[in-house]
């Protein structure tokens, strides 16, 4: 740990015993997926592995034009770039760290309309990532429907510990933003597992498919970007997804500039052919029942035990409440931070910081940004881990928590200027 910085990004791999760090591209491929990397036509121009992605993004998501990237943040790069122009607002439910950094990078700004619930680690509503739509039309009213080039809305929303959005509320969302001619983008990183929550607790869609439901919600967007990382189950690969042929036109000319030719961006034709192989398997009603039950599996031996945590437990991860378990300690002595190191130590697990590291510092003021979420992740790779992995993450839990009264905190030692989380150095405070 003093080698890394207390820092779970500067660890390697090896010195991992069970690696919570990200579900982004460390899920495992199935045996078809693996077969279709044998089929990789890695022709410059035209690859088939190419159309058969492009079918069945259409197919399961239903936007018109398609665009390949490398990953999420390729294709939040292009979107950004392509519709934010300097003195915009994005309003969004939840900030992202690359979503929202690219759209300050192109001149927005970031402006957070998440429910007030979804700031309240033990909140219980049903739907925590909803936009509260009163919010949203009170900040196009102060500056002008002209100034929102779109909605960024994300399913299962990742920083708010993996909280799902209704139908209801993207309807909803969808009928404020025609009256002012708005768009709505969708980050689908995680759709599919919001779609499992909607089909669990939304009335009305307990008997529809995974993928009925999903071309609903996605329907009542404009497009979408993805990281296919995710809900995608391949180790690398994104896209963007749009219903405006102008915007394609000016997307699909981008793409050549900062990812690869417009059909493969950045991607080997390979890795296109398990991307569209996991993009079916994704949606199997089966398969997204076990994995998020899988994380409420852990969430749920944590929460017997006493332990807070956010709930409802997430769709791909379970987060530590780590204001409420270090509550001796302030907010910049990172107690998120420090209990990801603890953690570590005690069993080598790995997980990440979802608080004031994450949040980054305010590019006006220069301060840190205090967000009232101060979280440890412990997310869940798809197909990878058994239930007795998960009990041993837990009884490593309990035993950090156990011990947190003579737990002190860090001091952040070295901050790179971008995304200071994947590379900041701490130490110990004596
Ligand atoms: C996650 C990641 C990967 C990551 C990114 C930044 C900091 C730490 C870890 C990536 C996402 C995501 C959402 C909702 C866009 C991206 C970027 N998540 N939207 O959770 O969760 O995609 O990584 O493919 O570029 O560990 P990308």
């Amino acid at each position: 740990m003093a080698e890394a910085g207390y820092n779970t990004f500067l660890l390697r791999s090896e010195d991992v015993y069970i690696d919570l760090l990200t579900d982004s591209g460390t899920s495992a491929m199935s045996d078809r997926q693996w077969a279709g990397m044998m089929l990789g036509d890695e022709a410059y121009a035209g690859s088939r592995n190419f159309y058969h992605l492009e079918e069945a993004a259409r197919n399961y998501y239903g936007y018109r034009y398609f665009v390949p990237t490398h990953q999420g943040r390729g294709a939040e790069h292009l979107l950004s770039q392509a519709v934010i122009k300097p003195g915009h607002y994005v309003p969004g439910n939840m900030y992202f760290t690359t979503t929202r950094l690219h759209q300050e990078m192109a001149g927005g700004t970031f402006v957070d309309v998440i429910i007030d619930e979804a700031h309240d680690p033990a909140n219980l509503h049903p739907f925590k990532g909803n936009v509260d739509l009163d919010k949203l039309e009170s900040l196009i009213k102060r500056v002008g429907a002209n100034n929102i080039p779109y909605v960024s809305l994300a399913g299962t929303v990742n920083m708010a510990g993996g909280q799902p959005v209704s139908m209801a509320n993207v309807r909803a969302l969808r009928e404020l933003c025609d009256r002012y001619g708005i768009r709505i983008y969708l980050d689908a990183t995680r759709m599919v597992e919001n779609v499992f929550f909607i089909q669990e607790r939304e009335k009305g869609y307990a008997d529809k498919s995974v993928a009925v439901i999903l071309k609903e919600f996605c329907s009542f967007t404009d497009g979408a970007w993805m990281s296919a990382k995710k809900d995608h189950l391949v180790n690398i690969g994104g896209w963007l997804a749009v219903n405006d042929s102008d915007l394609f036109d000016t997307l699909r000319n981008m793409v050549v500039i900062y990812e690869g030719l417009h059909t493969y961006g950045g991607m080997a034709g390979r890795d296109m052919e398990a991307l569209a192989i996991g993009i079916a398997e994704s949606v199997n009603d089966a398969h997204v029942r076990s994995r998020v039950e899988q994380v409420r599996y852990l969430g749920d031996l944590l929460i017997n035990w006493g332990i807070p945590i956010v709930q409802p437990v997430g769709g791909h991860a379970v987060f530590l409440d780590a204001k409420r378990i270090y509550s001796h300690l302030s907010q910049d002595q990172f107690p998120a931070q420090t209990l990801v190191a603890e953690i570590y130590l005690d069993s080598g697990v790995r997980s990440m910081e979802r608080g004031i590291v994450s949040a980054g510092r305010d590019s006006e003021t220069g301060d840190h940004r205090y967000p009232a979420l101060e979280l440890t992740r412990l997310a869940i790779p798809r197909r990878v881990y058994t239930q007795a992995h998960m009990d041993v993450v837990a009884e490593a839990v309990k035993a950090v928590y156990d011990a947190r009264k003579q737990t002190r905190g860090l001091a952040m030692v070295y901050e790179p200027k971008y995304l200071r989380f994947f590379q900041a150095r701490f130490e110990p405070i004596t």
